[in-house]
């Protein structure tokens, strides 16, 4: 009789595990409310400064896309930090840290950014493109954490791609993980050096390894890299390095760097599998085996997070489409991230099912 119960148990299993991997279809009811409505605030990078939660994200603005470039939809102008005091407590949407006009060496889009601390100085990364169409990525410091934010004349040296997120080991060290495929422009610099004739079919290898994010230690004064910028490898359980046709767990865009309990996990979006996964390592710069999934695919296109610890509980930092239901305009949201007691996250489901 426990056999013949257990088939009809194993598919509804599996079918559920399979329902949570896309957002329902019709109206859904969605788990956590938008930070704030005032403004579209995406790729929310989280931190505590002195006691108080802030958040960095992106400005989403509705403004017509130019059409000649991968991402172009994306045309931020400035970026706004959110602050609060507690989870659940008023936020409060600062006036702009940083407008692109004040950026001497950069052109459009100012995408997802990044910020840390030290010594009473605050330092905002950010991604934008240059006059060439290349993205890299600036630094602008300020001594407040909201801002305003000063730029530096030009881009961190041998700096490229999207993406910034930095990340302060115990030891004090920083380090910076970015890189984005596709409109993020990663494959572009396989050989090293910009080459803008890697377009989007280059990455169909599904056999070989994928591009992989980079990492790089912060120098003393937080404002260029102590090192040439290395791959992160993402391995699977059998040690392997996730293939380029392993679109459910190979890396996309969207880098973040948490430690818990002495362990390294690093996250990110599996682009256009929609999901955040993990994978964990013994070092920042890893190799990192993927583990499984951070949270499931929200409403919209694009998903972004970052993981922080703020009043002794973890939060999970992550956007979606709610307010709009369009692809560009998204807003900022926060749930509690839970680490099993084997290490292992509990995936988060954006929706009530
Ligand atoms: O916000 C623009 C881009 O969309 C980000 O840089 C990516 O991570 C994706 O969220």
């Amino acid at each position: 009789m426990n056999a013949r119960r257990s088939v009809p148990a194993v598919v509804a299993a599996v079918l559920l595990a399979g329902c949570m991997t896309t957002p329902p279809a019709g109206s859904p009811t969605f788990r956590h409310a938008p930070l704030v409505r005032e403004a579209f605030i995406a790729d929310p990078s989280a931190h505590v400064f002195d006691g108080r939660i802030y958040v960095y994200g992106s400005h989403d603005v509705d403004e017509p896309p130019r059409d000649d470039e991968p991402g172009s939809a994306f045309v931020m102008r400035d970026y706004r930090v959110l602050s609060m005091d507690r989870i659940g407590g008023p936020v409060t949407v600062h006036p702009p840290g940083l407008r692109l006009e004040d950026v001497p060496w950069a052109d459009r889009q100012l995408w997802a950014p990044d910020a840390t601390y030290r010594d009473g100085r605050y330092y905002l990364y950010f991604p934008a493109k240059d006059r060439d169409g290349i993205f890299r990525i600036g630094v602008a410091t300020g001594d407040r954490p909201e801002g305003p934010f000063t730029a530096q004349p030009e881009p961190i040296p041998g700096s490229y791609s999207i993406d910034p997120a930095v990340f302060v080991d115990d030891d004090g060290a920083r380090y910076m993980y970015f890189g984005g495929i596709h409109g993020g422009q990663l494959q572009r610099w396989v050989s090293g050096t910009y080459d803008a004739s890697m377009g989007e079919t280059d990455l169909q290898q599904p056999d070989a390894p994928a591009l992989m994010p980079r990492v790089a230690r912060l120098s003393d004064d937080l404002l260029a890299f102590a090192e040439t910028p290395r791959e992160v490898v993402l391995l699977d359980d059998a040690g392997a390095p996730l293939l380029g046709g392993d679109l459910d767990r190979r890396f996309f865009e969207a880098a973040w760097m948490h430690k818990h309990d002495g362990r390294y996990y690093f996250s990110y979006s599996t682009g256009d599998t929609h999901t955040i996964a993990y994978a964990t390592g013994d070092s920042p710069y890893g190799p990192f085996t993927h583990r499984g999934v951070v949270l499931t695919p929200v409403q919209g296109w694009t998903t972004h997070h970052s993981i922080v610890e703020a009043d002794g509980r973890w939060w999970l930092f992550y956007h979606d489409t709610e307010l709009s239901d369009r692809t560009h305009l998204r807003s900022a949201k926060v749930a509690e991230l839970v680490h099993e007691a084997d290490g292992r996250i509990r995936t988060v489901d954006p929706f009530v099912r």
